[in-house]
C-alpha cells in the first residue's frame, strides 16, 4: 500500500509581543481547519510558535522570561489544537519555549498523531547567537541565554513511516540530517525563525532565502528523506523573518512553497516510498559511506 502524507506546511506570519496565546491558538486553529478541508492528514508549525521570537530581548533576571515558557503541553491554552486534531484525524508537529518541572528551559517541537497524543518531543540541540547582552546589536539572540541544549536527534514511528524533527538553526548542520538519515527517517520537520539581519556579518543577509533552501534540499537530497521547513515569517517587533516556507522531496526539489510573509498553507502530497529510491540507490548508507 502507497505511504502518502498529505501534509500542511502551516507557516505563521509574526506575533508580537502583545498578541496573547489563545489569539495565536486562533490563528494556528484556522491554519488546520484550512488543511483539513483540503485533506492533510498533518500541518507543521513553526519554531516558538506560540509567541514572539522573545530571544531577541535581553532581561538580566533570567527569571522574568519564563512568562514565554510553556510548563505542560498540552495546556488549557493549546488544549483546542490537540481537541481538534483528535475530532478531525489530524496530526500536527508544534514548536514551543519548554520549562521542564525540574526547571530545564527547552526549545522544543513535539509530533501529535492523528488521536491528538504527543508521540514525539524533540529538544533543540544546536542553539544559535550569544550568552551575553549584546547592546551594539539592533536586537539580541540570547537562545544561548534563556535556553539549555537537547541531548539528540531521535527518530519516531507515525503516519506510516520514519519521522525526525529538527528545529531552526539545526537545518544548517549537516549532521542533524545524517544523524537522522542513519535511523531511517523519511521525513523530517523543522520550523524557524530566521531573521534576515545577522549583526556579526550584514553581508550575509542578502542570501538568507538561497541559504535556507540549500541546506533544505541538500538535506532532503544527501539523505534520501522528505524535510518540511516552515517559517514563522514577516515584520516581527521592528524585526524582518524570513519566510519562504517549503516541503523539500527526497529528489530536492521543491514540493510546496509559501509565497507571502503571513500565516500561510503550502500543500504536498508526500510519498514516503519516494525515500527508497535513494536510500536504496545512491545513498545506500550501509553499501557507500566511507565513516572511517
Ligand atoms: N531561531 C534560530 O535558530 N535562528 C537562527 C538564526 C541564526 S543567527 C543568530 C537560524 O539559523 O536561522
Amino acid at each position: 500500500m502507497a505511504r502518502v502524507i498529505k501534509i500542511g506546511a502551516a507557516q505563521s506570519g509574526p506575533v508580537q509581543k502583545a498578541e496573547d496565546r489563545d489569539s495565536v491558538v486562533g490563528r494556528l486553529l484556522e491554519l488546520m481547519k484550512q488543511a483539513r478541508s483540503d485533506g492533510c492528514d498533518m500541518v507543521v508549525f513553526t519554531e516558538l510558535a506560540l509567541t514572539t521570537f522573545f530571544p531577541r530581548y535581553y532581561a538580566e533576571d533570567r527569571a522574568l522570561m519564563d512568562i514565554w515558557f510553556e510548563t505542560a503541553m498540552p495546556n488549557p491554552a493549546t488544549q483546542p489544537l490537540f481537541d481538534y486534531a483528535r475530532d478531525n484525524a489530524i496530526g500536527f508537529s508544534l514548536g514551543y519555549a519548554e520549562l521542564t518541572p525540574g526547571g530545564d528551559h527547552f526549545n522544543t517541537q513535539v509530533l501529535v498523531d492523528k488521536k491528538g497524543a504527543i508521540v514525539g518531543t524533540y529538544r533543540k540541540v544546536h542553539l544559535p547567537g550569544h550568552h551575553d547582552h549584546q547592546p551594539w546589536r539592533e536586537f539580541q539572540h540570547l537562545e544561548r541565554y534563556y535556553f539549555d541544549p537537547g541531548d539528540g536527534f531521535g527518530v519516531f514511528a507515525g503516519f506510516g513511516g520514519v519521522l525526525g524533527m529538527a528545529i531552526c538553526n539545526d537545518r544548517r548542520w549537516s549532521e542533524t540530517y545524517r544523524v537522522l538519515g542513519l535511523q531511517g527517517c523519511e521525513l523530517a520537520l523543522t520550523g524557524y525563525n530566521t531573521p534576515v539581519h545577522y549583526a556579526p556579518d550584514p553581508t550575509q543577509d542578502r542570501l538568507q532565502g538561497f541559504r535556507n533552501h540549500l541546506v533544505l534540499q541538500s538535506g532532503a537530497y544527501q539523505n534520501g528523506m522528505w524535510v518540511v521547513g516552515v517559517a514563522k515569517a514577516g515584520e516581527e517587533e521592528g524585526c524582518t523573518l524570513l519566510g519562504e516556507s517549503a516541503i523539500v522531496a527526497p529528489s530536492g526539489e521543491i514540493a510546496a512553497l509559501c509565497t507571502t510573509d503571513g500565516d500561510e498553507l503550502a500543500v504536498a502530497e508526500v510519498d514516503l516510498d519516494m525515500c527508497a529510491n535513494y536510500k536504496e540507490t545512491l545513498f545506500d548508507f550501509d553499501r557507500y559511506r566511507r565513516p572511517e
